[in-house]
C-alpha cells in the first residue's frame, strides 16, 4: 500500500508501541531479548499492519500470508504484534515465559498464530521455503511467506541451503528479511554492518535484494511492495538496523543481548513514549487474503490396493517403500515425496516416475530437506515423505528435534541401515538412527522386515499425525507375511512359535530373517525350539507381547539388531522390561566401527547373524 504521512506516523508509532510491550514483557519475565526485538520493530510494524494479507480471526487460515520468526528469541515482539493486531489483549504479553502461559520463551505452535517452533537458529528459512513451494506449486494460491532472520543467525549453513533451494525453484512468493543489527550474542557478528557483502552473497544465491534502513518505515514498506512484484525469484530485504534501537544508552552497544532492561526500563519507555504521535492504540486497516487455498482431506489416505506378494518373493524393503508410496499417491494427491539426491537408492524415484509433479528434489542438503518437509506439513496442506540414507538424516537431528516442538507432521524414510548394506562401508551405514528417532517425543519408529509390512508401515505413517521414521534395508529379503496381514502401531508379530519354545528371539529387518534361520537350525540340529518376534514398531514397543511371550519361553530373551547397542532395539526392550524381575535378556548388536565387505560376511562378523543368535540362545539355556 502506498503510504501517506498519516500512515507513516501510525506505523512508526506502532513500532514504538511494540518496543514498549517487548520491554515490559521481558521485564515482567525478568528474562528475554528486548534489544533483539527493538532492531526489528519497524519491520514488524510494516509487515503486519501494511503488507501481510491475513485474518486476525483465523491466524492459521490456509489462504493467509505466512510469517516465520526464524530468530525465535525475539518472541516478545511477535507476541506484542499479534496483541496489537487484536488477537489478544496487550496486557497478556506480561505473562511471557510463565509456566501456565503459552507465551513461551521462544514461539511454539501451542500458539494459534505460530506454524513452527523456532529458537534453534538457522531453521526458519527451510520451513518457509517448504510452505512457499506448497503455495506456488501445490495450492497454486497467491499467499506469500515472510521469514525474518538474524544477521548472526545467517552464519548457519542451513540458511544457505534454503536459499539455494528457494532460488532453484523460483519461489517468488518467498521473502526473507535479514535484520542486520551488527551484534550477536557474545560479540559483534563476523560481517558487522558490511551490508554490501550481505547483498553480494544473497544475490549470488539467486535472490532479488532490497537494501533498506530498517528503521525507516517508508523504505521498508516500499521494499516489501517491490518485492511482492518480483515474478521469478525469491526476495531478500536486507535491513540495516541497530540492536536496541530507540533505547538510550543501550542502542548499538555490546553486552545487552538477552537482558531485560530492569530498572533502566522506566526511562527507556518514557523516551519511547515521547516519540509517539498518539497515545492510543492505532486502528490499522488490515489487508485480507487475496486467494482461496483449496480444501484438502489428508485423512483420506490409504493403499490403493492391498499388498500383492507371494510368500518367499525377495524384495528389498526400500523398494517396497517406493511402490507403497505410489499406492498412497493414487488415492490422495496431497502425498509428496522429497529426497536429497538419493532417489534411485531409497526408491523415492518410483514415486517421481509415477507422479513427477509430486516429487521435489532437494539435492544434497539434508537439513534443508527435513526443514522443507516440515514446511510441507504445515497447516495440513500435504503429507510429506522425506527420504535419504538413514545415516544422513542424522545431519538434520536438530530440525527433527525442533519438529517435535513444532508438532510437525513429517514422514522420514531412511534406507541403507546397518552393516547389511555391505561394501560401501561404515560411512554409509546407519547404526545410530533408531537411537536418534527414539529420543524424539511422540515419534513412531517403524522397522519393517518384508514388503508386506513395509507397505502397511507406509500406510500407517501417512495416516498418523506426527513425526514417523521408517527404517528400510538395502538387501532383498523374502516376503514372510501374507497379503492380508493386519499391522498396527505398537503391535508385534510372532513369526515362529511352538508349544515348547525355550527362548524368545526379537529381531527386526535383516536380523528377523537371521532369527528365522537360527530357529530352523536350532530345531533341526539341536532340537531346541525358539519363538521369533518381529516388533514391527520399535517405538512404541509392544511391551505386553514381549512379557507374555517371554513368560512362555522360560523368560529368556535374545534381541538382535543391525545397529549400535546404545539406544537401539535391545535397549528399547530392556527399558520396557525394567520392572520385570525374572527375565534374562541377551543383546546382540554391532559393537565397533564396521568395515567394508559382503553383507552376509559383515552380518556374521559383527555378531548379529544366525550363528551368533544360536550361540546366544545356547548361553541362555546353559
Ligand atoms: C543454533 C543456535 N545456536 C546458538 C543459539 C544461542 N543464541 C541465541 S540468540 C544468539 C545470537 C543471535 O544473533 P542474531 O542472529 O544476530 O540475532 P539478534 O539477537 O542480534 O537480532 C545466539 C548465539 C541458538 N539459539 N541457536
Ligand atoms: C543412480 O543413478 C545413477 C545415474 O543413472 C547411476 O549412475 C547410479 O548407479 C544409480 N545408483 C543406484 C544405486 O542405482
Ligand atoms: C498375494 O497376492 C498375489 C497376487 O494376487 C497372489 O499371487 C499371492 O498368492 C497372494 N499371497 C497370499 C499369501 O495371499
Amino acid at each position: 500500500m502506498a503510504l501517506d504521512d498519516v500512515k507513516i506516523k501510525q506505523l512508526q508509532d506502532t513500532a514504538n508501541r511494540l518496543r514498549i510491550l517487548s520491554i515490559e514483557a521481558t521485564n515482567a519475565a525478568k528474562s528475554g531479548h528486548p534489544t533483539s526485538c527493538a532492531s526489528m520493530a519497524e519491520v514488524m510494524s510494516v509487515l503486519f499492519f501494511n503488507t501481510l494479507r491475513y485474518s486476525t480471526k483465523e491466524p492459521k487460515h490456509p489462504s493467509n500470508d505466512r510469517f516465520v520468526l526464524s530468530k525465535g528469541h525475539a518472541a516478545p515482539i511477535l507476541y506484542a504484534t499479534w496483541a496489537e493486531a487484536g488477537l489478544f489483549p496487550p496486557e497478556e504479553v506480561l505473562n511471557l515465559r510463565k509456566l501456565d502461559s503459552d507465551l513461551e520463551g521462544h514461539p511454539t505452535p501451542r500458539l494459534n498464530f505460530v506454524d513452527v517452533a523456532t529458537g534453534s537458529l538457522g531453521q526458519g528459512l527451510s520451513v518457509s521455503a517448504g510452505m512457499a513451494y506448497v503455495g506456488k506449486y501445490v495450492d497454486k494460491c497467491d499467499y506469500r511467506v515472510y521469514c525474518l532472520i538474524g544477521d548472526g543467525e545467517s552464519a548457519e549453513g542451513s540458511i544457505w541451503e534454503a536459499m539455494s533451494f528457494s532460488s532453484h525453484y523460483k519461489l517468488n512468493n518467498l521473502c526473507a528479511i535479514f535484520d542486520v543489527n551488527r551484534l550477536g550474542q557474545s560479540e559483534p557478528t563476523a560481517l558487522g554492518h558490511k551490508i554490501e557483502t550481505y547483498e553480494k552473497r544473497i544475490q549470488a544465491f539467486g535472490f532479488e535484494t532490497f537494501v533498506v534502513n530498517g528503521h525507516d518505515v517508508k523504505q521498508v514498506a516500499d521494499a516489501f511492495a517491490k518485492a511482492s512484484r518480483v515474478t521469478d525469484k525469491p526476495q531478500a530485504i536486507i535491513a540495516c538496523t541497530l540492536k536496541g534501537k530507540g533505547f538510550p544508552g543501550i542502542e548499538d552497544r555490546e553486552n545487552w543481548h538477552g537482558k531485560p532492561l530492569g530498572d533502566k526500563a522506566k526511562d527507556v519507555v518514557n523516551a519511547l513514549k515521547e516519540q509517539l504521535h498518539s497515545a492510543n492504540r492505532i486502528p490499522h486497516q488490515l489487508q485480507s487474503p487475496v486467494c482461496k487455498a483449496p480444501n484438502v482431506d489428508l485423512k483420506a489416505v490409504k493403499l490403493s490396493e492391498p499388498p500383492n506378494f507371494k510368500l518367499g518373493d525377495k524384495i528389498a524393503t526400500r523398494q517396497a517403500y517406493g511402490d507403497a508410496l505410489v499406492k498412497l499417491g493414487r488415492v490422495n494427491d496431497r502425498v509428496y515425496a522429497m529426497d536429497g539426491d538419493t532417489k534411485n537408492s531409497t526408491f523415492s524415484e518410483t514415486y517421481k516416475k509415477a507422479f513427477p509433479d509430486r516429487y521435489i528434489e532437494c539435492f544434497i542438503a539434508e537439513q534443508n530437506l527435513v526443514g522443507v518437509g516440515i514446511g510441507f506439513g504445515c497447516r495440513a496442506r500435504t503429507i510429506p515423505f522425506v527420504s535419504t540414507f538413514a545415516c544422513f538424516l542424522s545431519r538434520a537431528f536438530d530440525q527433527l528435534r525442533m519438529g517435535a516442538i513444532s508438532q510437525a507432521n513429517i514422514k522420514c524414510v531412511g534406507s541403507h541401515c546397518g552393516v547389511s548394506i555391505g561394501e560401501d562401508g561404515p560411512s554409509q551405514m546407519a547404526l545410530e538412527d533408531i537411537a536418534m528417532f527414539r529420543t524424539i517425543p511422540g515419534c513412531t519408529v517403524f522397522y519393517p522386515c518384508d514388503a508386506v509390512s513395509t507397505e502397511r508401515a507406509v500406510e500407517l505413517a501417512a495416516q498418523h499425525h506426527g513425526i514417523d521414521f521408517i527404517r528400510t534395508s538395502r538387501p532383498a529379503t523374502p516376503v514372510i507375511y501374507s497379503n492380508d496381514t493386519v499391522f498396527e502401531i505398537g503391535k508385534a508379530k510372532i513369526v515362529k512359535s511352538s508349544g515348547a519354545d525355550q527362548c524368545l528371539v526379537i529381531g527386526a529387518g535383516i536380523t528377523l530373517h537371521e532369527a528365522i534361520k537360527a530357529a530352523d537350525a536350532l530345531k533341526t540340529q539341536h532340537g531346541v525350539s525358539i519363538r521369533v518376534m518381529d516388533p514391527f514398531t520399535i517405538k512404541p514397543i509392544d511391551r505386553d507381547a514381549i512379557i507374555s511371550n517371554a513368560a512362555e519361553c522360560g523368560n529368556r530373551i535374545v534381541v538382535v539388531e543391525d545397529h549400535y547397542p546404545e539406544g537401539g532395539i535391545g535397549e528399547a526392550v530392556a527399558g520396557a522390561l525394567a520392572d520385570q524381575v525374572n527375565i534374562r535378556i541377551k543383546k546382540l548388536a554391532v559393537h565397533e566401527v564396521p568395515r567394508s565387505g559382503p553383507p552376509d560376511v559383515l552380518v556374521d562378523k559383527y555378531g548379529i547373524g544366525s550363528r551368533s543368535i544360536i550361540a546366544a540362545v545356547h548361553e541362555l539355556l546353559a
